[in-house]
């Protein structure tokens, strides 16, 4: 089989799927996309891609596997999907056999496994491990220097263990820087929450230089309440906006509907526990509306 390319999602689960699919199969061309651009064909795959941890391009690729369950198709595909906590654990446990020497990663799938599934408490979140720094320091600059970071991330897990490249300065440079945008986030759109009922409701459509934040530190300050819905402007498009719903992982009532399929709806997607679309902004009062009368 010829590849030459690996195309992957921008997170830790996109980072380290791309990791084990060079590890395996040699290539070192890495493309990092959103579910969107795979959806809406604005980067086009071709036979000799191996796509990881996004949709099923709508050309055909060489290799495709994921984990997202609103991904899942009847189309047919060479790969796997499956619905594990981590399209890297779905790799690893279709090339283990095959590939022994890959053994020697499991600490760092079961890790991507509790990050890509949020499977982690609020201390975790406060003081996270290894995993936790190196994910979070993954998206903090422009999109082009994040790019050539994660090319570093992936290339430094060739010869160095996931433990010790969190501890690398480059590495903890960007989780601090990050972890500082955050708070100061915060403290700009803490106004703007608004409880209703069992949501942390927050708008942040009109607040154009907030910085960019994360739903955690909002499941961290409201542990009971049990869903965010965060409307929130995209940097690259003004007449876009993109809608987050998303479990709190820190409330222990676990009941809603499915918010992967709920979002499918809106040309989205997701899992069960988190929801994502991107909508127009002049639909969003009458978009806005019909989700809170879905969920709420
Ligand atoms: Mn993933």
């Amino acid at each position: 089989m010829e590849i030459k390319r690996i195309v992957t999602h921008t997170d830790l689960d996109g980072v380290v799927s791309a990791f084990l699919i060079s590890f395996i199969f040699d290539c070192q061309n890495f493309y990092y996309a959103e579910p969107l651009e795979i959806q809406e064909r604005s980067v086009k795959c071709v036979g000799t891609d191996v796509v990881v941890d996004l949709p099923l391009p709508p050309n055909s690729v060489a290799l495709w596997f994921d984990h997202h369950d609103s991904n899942k198709t009847d189309k047919k595909f060479n790969g796997k999907h499956e619905n594990k906590k981590s399209c890297a654990r779905v790799i690893f446990d279709y090339y283990l056999k095959e590939h022994p020497e890959i053994a020697k990663f499991r600490e760092l799938i079961d890790e991507t496994d509790k990050q890509d599934s949020a499977d982690i408490t609020p201390e975790e979140y406060l003081n996270p491990g290894a995993a936790g720094i190196i994910s979070i320091s993954i998206k903090s600059r422009s999109i082009r220097e994040d790019n050539d970071f994660r090319n570093f991330l992936i290339n430094s897990l060739f010869y160095m263990d996931y433990k010790n490249l969190a501890a690398n300065q480059i590495v903890q440079n960007r989780y601090k820087e990050r972890k500082k945008e955050v708070e100061e986030w915060f403290r700009i759109i803490k106004d703007k929450i608004e409880l209703r009922k069992k949501l942390i409701f927050l708008d942040t459509s009109e607040i154009d230089d907030a910085g960019r934040g994360n739903t955690w530190v909002l499941y961290a300050t409201y542990p009971k309440q049990q869903l965010v819905f965060w409307i929130k402007s995209v940097n690259e498009d003004y007449d876009k906006l993109r809608i987050v719903i998303a479990d709190n992982p820190f409330c222990a009532d676990k009941e809603h509907i499915h918010l992967g399929n709920l979002m499918k709806e809106y040309n989205g997607g997701g899992h069960n526990g988190i929801g994502v679309c991107m909508i127009d902004r002049k639909d969003k009062d009458k978009i806005v509306k019909e989700l809170l009368s879905k969920i709420l």
